[in-house]
């Protein structure tokens, strides 16, 4: 299994980046690179920086990171470059992904330096600048007004596309579209599997709106139809704060370190505001009406990753997690099982993906749940030994879904079965 899934990553590498999967998504994603590159961490530490290094070429000068970078031309993808009409040297999205990179970078540099490697410190310096403005864009762009919480301000933003947590901000956005949708996805996976056209005519509706600010992110704010403070992202971010923290102390960087603790304490302030005792989980905040996103997804656990929470919060979260599992073949569920929106078939309407759970082990493990976070990983551990590298898995039959030889399955099962 462990050559199956190098060979996954072999087959999906491009030169120096690797893409999701073949055909279906032809580009270099953000956060499936960030995953990709702890993967190959493993067992081929400069391919793990290359992964990074290449993901920087689509840096914006404003610090952004795309959440696609289109190194190479394909026809197999919608909505490719001449849809999103941004202005990078390379042409790339226009909006972002989850900042997994804190975290890879600092996994990668821990490997470079535990094999001795002597350009550990100048590549990992080079991508920690990079790393920190992002991280300066986001507090800037998507959190102006001081919360403590990121914004995203388009679904795919978030990595959970098809998410219930996003459906009533969702409803709100019109689906006329300016731009001619052609749909790719479905010719090439069970439109059952996938999103609705509808949703897909709002996310397009979003990218022609967004588009049309220049994609200038003062002016994106204040007309977005489509604005929640998410607690997976500001949990990731606040995660890969506390690690390039730790990789401004080992690269001896004092100025950075005191900023990116004054962001720290900023993220983690606001994510401890967004706990719900009544609901066991972390609650998002749709900006646009006022009103907390009630949905039961796996983005309300996320903030483990990055929190310390106390004993009365951990007993909850280990109750609730166990709540979503039973009954199911393999957990977590995207969405909970008991929620009228669960679909176990339909991309983050209710499958299991890899990655979540893995962010998800780490978030349980670092507060102490060590028999939940192991039983989470081993459960994903044998769901691809059963079904391979796909792209997610029907939690009420473990059966494989979506597209196949996925990288980030494969990343995820290299890290997971150590
Ligand atoms: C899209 C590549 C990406 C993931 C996202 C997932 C999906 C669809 O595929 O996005 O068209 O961007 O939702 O999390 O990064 O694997």
């Amino acid at each position: 299994m462990d050559e199956a899934a190098r060979a996954v990553l072999a087959r999906n590498d491009r030169g120096g980046y690797t893409v999701p999967t073949d055909r279906l998504y032809p580009f270099q994603w953000n956060w499936d690179s960030a995953f990709v590159a702890m993967g190959f961490a493993i067992f081929d530490i400069d391919r793990a920086y290359r992964e990074l290094e290449r993901l920087v070429e689509g840096q914006w000068d404003d610090g952004m990171i795309p959440h696609i970078v289109f190194h190479a031309p394909s026809d197999t993808y919608f909505p490719g470059p001449e849809v999103w009409g941004t202005r990078h040297r390379i042409a790339t999205s226009g909006i972002t992904q989850p900042p997994v990179f804190g975290m890879a970078l600092r996994h990668v540099h821990d490997a470079a330096v535990a094999a001795g490697r002597p350009d550990a410190a100048d590549r990992t310096l080079a991508l920690f600048q990079a790393a920190l403005r992002s991280h300066r864009w986001w507090l800037s762009a998507r959190d102006p007004h001081g919360l403590g919480l990121v914004s995203i301000l388009h679904p795919w933003e978030s990595g959970s596309d098809n998410s219930p947590a996003w459906d009533e901000a969702l409803a709100r956005v019109p689906p006329t579209t300016t731009t001619a949708i052609r749909r790719k996805d479905t010719g090439h996976v069970d439109p059952a599997m996938r999103p609705r056209d509808e949703d897909y005519q709002r996310f397009i509706h979003l990218v022609d709106v967004y588009r049309d600010c220049g994609w200038e992110p003062a002016r994106q704010w204040a007309v977005a139809p489509f604005k929640i403070a998410d607690v997976q992202m500001t949990g990731i971010l606040a995660r890969s704060t506390a690690d390039l923290i730790y990789l401004a102390e080992a690269l001896g960087l004092e100025g950075e370190r005191a900023e990116l603790a004054s962001m720290h304490h900023a993220l983690t302030t606001g994510l401890a505001g967004r706990w719900r005792p009544d609901l066991a989980r972390f609650v998002s905040l749709d900006l646009v009406s006022g009103e907390d996103v009630g949905a039961p997804t796996q983005a309300c656990f996320m903030p483990l990753v990055a929190l310390h929470v106390d004993h009365t919060q951990l007993q909850a979260v280990e109750a609730e997690i166990k709540r979503w599992l039973e009954g199911m073949v393999v957990g977590l569920p995207s969405t909970a099982p008991y929620s009228q929106a669960f679909e176990p078939k339909r991309y983050w309407r209710g499958p299991v993906w890899a990655v979540v759970n893995w962010l998800l082990a780490d978030g349980l493990r670092m507060n102490g749940a060590l028999e939940l976070a192991r039983q989470i990983e081993q459960s994903t551990v044998s769901a691809i030994e059963r079904s391979g590298f796909c792209e997610y898995f029907d939690p009420t039959t473990g059966e494989g879904l979506g597209g196949d030889a996925f990288s980030w399955t494969a990343a995820a099962y290299l890290v997971l079965s150590r």
